[in-house]
């Protein structure tokens, strides 16, 4: 099988294998476990903040970053198909107990001016906006990279409003490699940030949430109320340095390989790509072979590749670090196959 679904199917690497047989452990909930200690001031390091805190999931981290920023009753502007509205079941409202205010972007960007206009102003009738979240690279948009320019504009009128922003960057790093901006650039524009490491980073579990050392203080707090409060977690903290130090700089080949997918697909009848291929994701329409995603998904199993329906009519195809460049002409065939087989079954 190649497994196409997502960048979150990587499995650990031999030496993050070592490394969490070999990691030097403690109880975290009391700060001792220094594997995880090194990973937390490493990646605020990388990402230019104060502090950070290792958390279970890039769900978790955001969820966490809403509850620190907000207070029960104010309302979050989001992107209309941003993770945290359209994947996280509803979440920052059975948790933070906040509503949400979603603006439709431009490849996952929202427009600085739009955003402007859906801060709240002062009045009784009103909630109170707390914060702004932007994702780069952007999922629903297919991996698309946000502009530094288009965060640095919303970071400038949310700051005059004094509105925190968070960037849910669960693929920040592929945001990174793919504009060849350093992680930092994009942190800058935002108060908080959370990044996976179990994606394209290949790590098995976890996300960093960074931010001042007082909003990570109280992050702290809310991860151990949602049970986030990990005991020896260093088994978990040393492949994320290792995600961190070693598998950034290789995020490219996956990227690479996406774009070589994305041609071998163009080139295929009845396949249609839809986005621009920026990162690792590529989105195809299927609808041209008279099926939906679901059945097309089922066919392409049958042939030895796993994707995900993205809707009722396009499917995704996400490269990582298990796909290797001989499986990407691989699957390029495989997918042909299985368009050709329906396309045979439709023409009778
Ligand atoms: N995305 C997953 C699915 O949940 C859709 C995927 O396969 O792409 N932010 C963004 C932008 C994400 O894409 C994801 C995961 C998350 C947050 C949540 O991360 P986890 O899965 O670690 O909770």
């Amino acid at each position: 099988m190649i497994d196409l679904r997502s960048d979150t199917v990587t499995k650990p690497t031999e030496e993050m294998r070592e490394a969490m047989y070999n990691a030097e452990v403690g109880d975290d909930v009391y700060g001792e476990d220094v594997t995880v200690n090194s990973l937390e001031e490493y990646a605020a390091d990388i990402l230019g903040k104060e502090a950070a805190l290792l958390v279970t999931s890039g769900t978790q981290g955001n969820q966490i970053a809403v509850l620190t920023h907000c207070r029960p009753a104010q309302e979050v502007i989001l992107e209309a198909e941003s993770h945290i509205f359209f994947y996280e079941s509803g979440a920052v409202s059975a948790l933070a107990g906040v509503q949400t205010r979603i603006i439709a972007g431009n490849r996952g960007a929202m427009n600085p001016a739009a955003v402007r206009e859906a801060i709240r102003g002062v009045d009784i009738h009103y909630p109170e906006t707390g914060l702004i979240c932007i994702e780069n690279t952007h999922n629903r948009a297919g991996g698309a990279v946000v502009p530094l320019a288009n965060m640095r504009d919303i970071y400038m009128e949310a700051s005059a409003e004094d509105v925190p922003v968070h960037i849910d960057g669960a693929r920040l790093f592929n945001a990174a490699s793919a504009a060849g901006v350093d992680v930092r650039e994009y942190a800058q524009y935002a108060n908080t940030v959370q990044v996976c490491l179990s994606k394209g980073l290949g790590a098995p579990i976890g996300s960093i949430l960074a931010g001042s050392k007082e909003f990570i203080h109280a992050a702290r707090k809310w991860r151990k109320r949602l049970g986030g409060g990990m005991r020896q977690a260093g088994v978990i903290a040393a492949p994320g340095l290792i995600a961190l130090t070693k598998m950034r700089d290789r995020l490219a080949e996956d990227h690479h390989h996406a774009r070589e997918l994305a041609q071998g697909i163009q080139n295929i009848e009845g396949l249609k790509i839809v986005n621009h291929v920026d990162t690792n994701i590529i989105v195809a329409d299927v609808s041209s072979l008279g099926i939906t995603s679901a059945e097309f998904v089922d066919v392409l199993k049958g042939e030895g590749i796993l994707a995900g329906g993205f809707g009722p009519s396009y499917v995704r195809f996400v490269t990582h670090f298990d796909v290797k460049a001989a499986q990407i002409s691989e699957a390029v065939g495989k997918i042909g196959i299985a368009a050709a087989k329906i396309k045979g079954k439709i023409t009778g």
